[in-house]
């Protein structure tokens, strides 16, 4: 039982009441301010089971999951682009009873059929003494696996604290430092790291409603001290820099700039390197296990490196039949294995699923694939499902999204695949069999498809017609054999 965030305690409040904590654009909350609107807020849902939140990168949604923290209450973020067929499946999974909402947004019929409290982000009321056990549920976060509907991890206040004080340690991440991010606040990277990390610092954090170059520029070059993105943010700062130099200046001049949730390409380490003499740090984690690894303020920023395991956690490499691989001799591959007080607890109502994610000896299995080298860090080599495709930073699972396309007439047969690209890491590739091979569905019925039922990041970037899928003799599709030409 301690409190997730000291600094929002009302004896820390009376002295430092006017420090600021976030601003999203022209709003901004200091800790008192703040302080008295997730208080009002968690007065209104206290006692609540499970509380939706209509996660738009805006002030009202990190007060809303503040102050669920605050009463003890699991919080559930939602996408608020996610399609009817993904809500739908979220909420009758979860089943919150109210959403959290901004005032004067619309909510499609799924949520807008819950009682909704409209955050006030000037509301008043006390904060509430934070009673809740560790091992509470703080959020449930939706996450896409290989086949089916997202699957909802449940994360428990004690990883929430543990993940933010070892990153604080590794990062040197204290309170005076100032985050700008521009992430989206329905996943463990925008919102547990850059909401929840910097106020659990005392620390504060400006978010830039959607990620631009110049808004990172313009934050970095106004005290902001530093930048949380995904690879697709500094590919877009690698490209942008030769054009812009006040964006080279804000680089130069950060603390810390980190990058994660998926790899960092060395050219984009290099060409940022090289403009602004900095060096982009990584660190590894997965919804399930908050963050896992990370080089260090202090350690060798090494390009194509996601450093070494945080402190508490354990992280252990092994074969394919589970064998250990003590060998740092950065050639050895294996999964990566991670066991520690950062994991979640369950997958919410799928206890196969959870069963099957941990070994017998409480570690999880995380399917990325690794080697260590001499000196302990690690370096992602790949992933074992060749369903999961990471593209802008987004975990997407290959089924899900065939699944869906089945569900259009145009289409008698779908296969999923994500290939290299430059900007998102990987893109959707559809191929598709047409139900009237004279008339195929344009790529653009499909996207809107997709990301109408599911979620705009899920829809296809590209689509390919064939005459026929491959398959072997059990009939199962080989991806493998997808390729263009
Ligand atoms: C385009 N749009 C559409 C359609 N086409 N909307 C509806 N139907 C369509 N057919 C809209 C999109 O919604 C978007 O709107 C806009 O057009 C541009 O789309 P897109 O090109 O997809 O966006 P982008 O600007 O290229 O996005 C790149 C991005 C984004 C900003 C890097 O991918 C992103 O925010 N990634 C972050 C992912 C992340 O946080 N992952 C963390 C999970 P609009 O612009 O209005 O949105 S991993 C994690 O949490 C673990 C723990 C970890 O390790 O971190
Ligand atoms: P998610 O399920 O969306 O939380 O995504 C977790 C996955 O993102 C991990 O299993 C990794 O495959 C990937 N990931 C996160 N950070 C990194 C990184 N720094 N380098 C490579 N892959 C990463």
């Amino acid at each position: 039982m301690s409190s997730l965030f000291p600094a929002l305690s009302p004896a820390a409040t009376g002295a430092g009441a006017d420090r600021p904590a976030l601003r999203f654009g022209e709003r901004s909350l200091t800790y008192g301010q703040l302080a008295a609107a997730a208080g009002g807020t968690a007065d209104r849902i206290r006692g609540a089971g499970r509380v939706a939140v209509w996660a738009t990168p805006a002030m009202e949604t990190a007060v809303a999951v503040v102050a669920a923290l605050l009463a003890g209450v699991p919080a559930v973020p939602l996408n608020p682009k996610s399609g009817d067929k993904e809500l739908g499946h979220i909420l009758s999974d979860s089943e919150p009873s109210l959403v959290l909402a901004p005032p004067g947004v619309e909510l499609p019929p799924a949520p807008g059929a819950l009682e909704r409290i409209d955050v006030d982000v000037h509301a008043t009321g006390p904060v509430p003494e934070d009673r809740a056990d560790d091992g509470a549920p703080a959020l449930v976060v939706y996450t896409s696996g290989t086949t089916g509907p997202p699957k909802g991890a449940v994360l428990p206040r004690r990883a929430l604290a543990t993940t933010l004080d070892a990153l604080a340690d590794a990062w040197r991440w204290t309170d005076d430092d100032v985050l700008v991010q521009g992430l989206p606040l329905f996943h463990v990277h925008g919102l547990v790291l850059g909401i929840l990390g910097p106020l659990r610092r005392g620390g504060s954090v400006r978010h830039l409603g959607r990620f631009t170059t110049e808004g990172a520029a313009r934050e970095l070059n106004d005290g902001a001290t530093m930048l949380f993105g995904v690879p697709t943010m500094y590919h877009r700062i690698a490209e942008a820099l030769p054009a812009e130099p006040e964006l080279a200046k804000a680089l130069a001049g950060a603390r810390l700039l980190v990058s994660g949730s998926a790899a960092l390409p060395v050219h984009d380490h290099e060409r940022i390197a090289a403009a602004t003499g900095r060096r982009v740090i990584e660190r590894y984690g997965m919804t399930e296990t908050l963050m896992n690894t990370s080089v260090r303020a202090d350690g060798e920023p090494r390009a194509g490196t996601v450093g070494v395991p945080l402190p508490g956690v354990e992280l252990r490499l092994v074969e394919e039949d589970g064998t250990p691989i003590a060998a740092l001799d950065g050639e050895s591959v294996g999964e990566i294995q991670v066991r520690g007080p950062n994991l979640f607890t369950e997958y919410l109502n799928r206890p196969d699923a959870t069963a099957a994610a941990f070994t017998e000896d409480g570690f999880f299995r995380t399917g990325d694939m690794a080697v260590r080298d001499p000196d302990g860090y690690v370096r992602i080599v790949g992933r074992k499902a060749t369903d999961l495709i990471k593209s802008g930073g987004y975990k997407i699972g290959a089924g899900e999204i065939e699944n869906a396309l089945l569900e259009n007439p145009e289409v008698r047969e779908a296969a999923v695949t994500g290939e290299p690209d430059p900007d998102l890491g990987e893109r959707i590739v559809a191929w598709i069999v047409p139900a009237d091979p004279a008339s195929p569905p344009a790529l653009e019925t499909l996207a809107d498809h997709v990301a109408g039922r599911l979620a705009p990041h899920k829809r296809p970037r590209v689509v390919r017609y064939v005459d026929a899928l491959p398959r072997n003799d059990m009939g199962k599709i080989m991806k493998r054999a997808l390729t263009d030409g």
